[in-house]
């Protein structure tokens, strides 16, 4: 085996800090798989579901305390505060370290530290970067090998001299006084303590892939974003692809997975699946946006996933899947609130506590048996419609960006930017409704630029400004589009059916970007015209679209105050670009 002599020490000090009993590296192999799967199961850390009925698949409940990202414990660590920036928690490196060192220090005695060396991207490839996870998790390591290229091979890559982003983790006491999610850009490391949840532990996902991912491709001149990757191959044949953000728990995953409605099917249109969560993106040489997807799995929402929103994530948890926090039925299967079919009769719910459907919460509201951010951690390869071009060297080219997010009110169905930096504007100035994957109030409108305003790994204004930039080194940008499915009514219905519908939305989207469909300019940007979007089959009475496609010029007003005061807190730092779009949006909503 080669040896990396930085990784050596590296491993050596953190074992010194953490004082596992053994050290085991992850070789990749199935082998260590199973053994690691048995041992975790009598330790009564994971529990094997239903051979017959859910063959390789295993149920797990983190503690009560410990279900979504703490993003107020997550922390962006650099010499300098104004590199972290107003929208990120900063802290000192040197203070940093040393607090977390207190909370790692011999947290791992009676445990194995688990070596996990893995690859964002396909090995090997142009687009990939080599990260070593420590951890004392056997659900870890699990979750590691499904959603990263994981073992030996990586190794053989980073070679004796490579660089590698050090990731060490430690579930410790998982007392939330003493969980810290720490980034250091200026030394490629993360550390994190305390918790034993997804985004907070994975750390190839949002802390390697986003965090860190994000600083280096500003170095690089590249992007490292929260998005999804589709391609909508049409009738012709033809392949286009999509990069979309929305923030957390707003849709990624069911785009990403989608399955066109009957009227569409019969046009002949096919969805690609290529990345459910992260997006990768470099300029090519021929002065294009190419994407990969950096993982090799899904870490997906489970409640309300069912095989009429998403069939495709359904076949895909079948087999070879780790459910986290759903309820577990007394024949160990699962189940979680907005599957198929009735809830069962009882089960254990999310809590590890005996549950009925007829149980009721302090606040006399159903009790869920899943936890709403409940998860499951599935393989790529299983989705049906997983692209033959996810695992492609060079990506794939991508036709257009979209954004989007959670809002009841104001953002229409879908708009298309004026250009790349009004795009970009759009991009930065984009809000949602906070949901369950993270914690805080429920439902609050927050910005959330690029639905990356949690993962940003250095200062917001800089990264539009490198936004900005990407923009004027491409022969031909792709178009960027804002969408909202979740617009409702007064009763609070959702207005727009959503899911497989959303193809429709998609359909409009290359069709703008070959300048074949019809569009009306409103202040915001265009706006399809009714008759521009294919509704064939769909039930929509016209005053419903109308109210879907309408740009209320008092709202969008009001809109801009709150925008100037999210901008004011950037400085210096926000780009000129961006001062002029707000004003030039202020000017088309007030003049027409
Ligand atoms: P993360 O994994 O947290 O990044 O989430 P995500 O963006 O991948 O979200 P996901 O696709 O898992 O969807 C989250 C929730 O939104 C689920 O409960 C979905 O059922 C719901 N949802 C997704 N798409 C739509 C849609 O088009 N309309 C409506 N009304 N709900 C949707
Ligand atoms: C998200 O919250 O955006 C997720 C889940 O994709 S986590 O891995 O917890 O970040
Ligand atoms: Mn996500």
């Amino acid at each position: 085996m080669i040896k990396n002599q930085v990784l050596e020490s590296w491993i050596k000090e953190c074992a010194t800090l953490c004082q596992p009993d053994s050290i085991v590296w992850i070789d990749g192999s199935e082998q260590q798989r199973d053994a690691l799967r048995a041992e975790a199961c009598a330790t009564g850390e994971i529990l094997q579901l239903n051979p017959d009925k859910l063959p390789g698949c295993y149920y797990h409940r983190t503690a009560k305390n410990d279900v979504a990202r703490t993003e107020h414990l997550t922390y962006i660590c650099t010499t300098d505060k104004d590199e972290a920036g107003p929208t990120n928690n900063w802290m000192p490196p040197k203070e940093a370290y040393q607090k977390a060192a207190e909370i790692f220090k011999g947290s791992m005695r009676g445990r194995t530290m688990y070596v996990i060396p893995f690859s964002l991207g396909p090995v090997g490839s142009v687009f990939s970067k080599i990260g070593v996870e420590l951890t004392d998790s056997i659900y870890v390591v699990l979750n590691m090998l499904i959603m990263v290229r994981c073992g030996n091979e990586v190794l053989e890559v980073l070679g004796e001299s490579g660089d590698f982003t050090r990731c060490l983790h430690s579930k410790a006491d998982l007392d939330e006084k003493r969980r810290l999610i720490l980034h250091f850009p200026e030394d490629n490391t993360i550390w994190s303590v305390g918790s034993g949840y997804g985004g907070n532990v994975l750390l190839s996902k949002k802390c390697m892939a986003l965090r860190i991912g994000s600083a280096m491709a500003r170095k690089e001149g590249w992007l490292a974003e929260h998005m999804l990757i589709l391609g909508v191959e049409a009738p012709s044949g033809r392949i286009e692809y999509v990069a979309a953000a929305f923030p957390s728990a707003c849709g990624k995953t069911n785009l990403a997975m989608l399955v066109p409605p009957e009227g569409l099917t019969r046009k002949g249109y096919r969805i690609w699946t290529v990345g459910d969560d992260i997006a990768w993106m470099r300029i090519d040489t021929d002065g294009k946006l190419w994407g990969i997807n950096p993982e090799a799995g899904f870490f997906g929402v489970a409640p309300g996933t069912n095989t009429k929103t998403n069939p495709n994530a359904m076949a895909t948890v079948r087999r070879n899947t780790i459910f986290t926090n759903v309820l577990l039925r007394d024949n160990k299967t699962v189940w979680w609130e907005g599957m198929d079919g009735d809830p069962p009769e009882s089960g254990i719910d999310w809590k590890g506590d005996h549950w009925t459907p007829d149980m009721l919460d302090e606040k006399k509201k159903p009790l869920p048996g899943a936890h709403p951010n409940a998860r499951f951690t599935a393989p790529f390869t299983q989705c049906p419609s997983a692209s033959f071009r996810w695992e492609h060297h060079h990506g794939v080219p991508i036709s257009a960006v979209v954004f989007g997010g959670r809002r009841a009110r104001l953002a229409p169905l879908v708009y298309q930017s004026y250009s790349w930096q009004h795009g970009v504007f759009v991009g930065a100035t984009m809000a949602s409704e906070r949901t369950a994957a993270q914690y805080g109030k429920l439902g609050e409108v927050r910005r959330d630029p690029m639905a990356m305003l949690p993962f940003c790994g250095y200062n917001t204004a800089d990264y539009f400004q490198h936004w900005l930039l990407m923009g004027q080194r491409m022969k031909k940008p792709p178009k960027i589009f804002h969408v909202n499915w979740f617009r409702q009514d007064e009763e609070g219905e959702y207005l727009w059916p959503g899911y497989g519908e959303n193809l429709r939305v998609l359909e409009w989207v290359l069709d703008r970007c070959r300048g074949e469909a019809d569009a009306v300019a409103t202040p915001i940007g265009y706006v399809p015209t009714p008759d521009s979007l294919d509704l064939t089959g769909l039930e929509l009475p016209p005053k419903i679209i109308e109210e879907l496609l309408r740009v209320d010029r008092q709202q969008w007003l009001a809109e801009t105050d709150s925008v100037r005061e999210f901008f004011d807190q950037f400085g210096d730092h926000l780009p000129h670009a961006l001062v002029d779009e707000l004003d030039s949006l202020k000017r088309r909503l007030v003049t027409g």
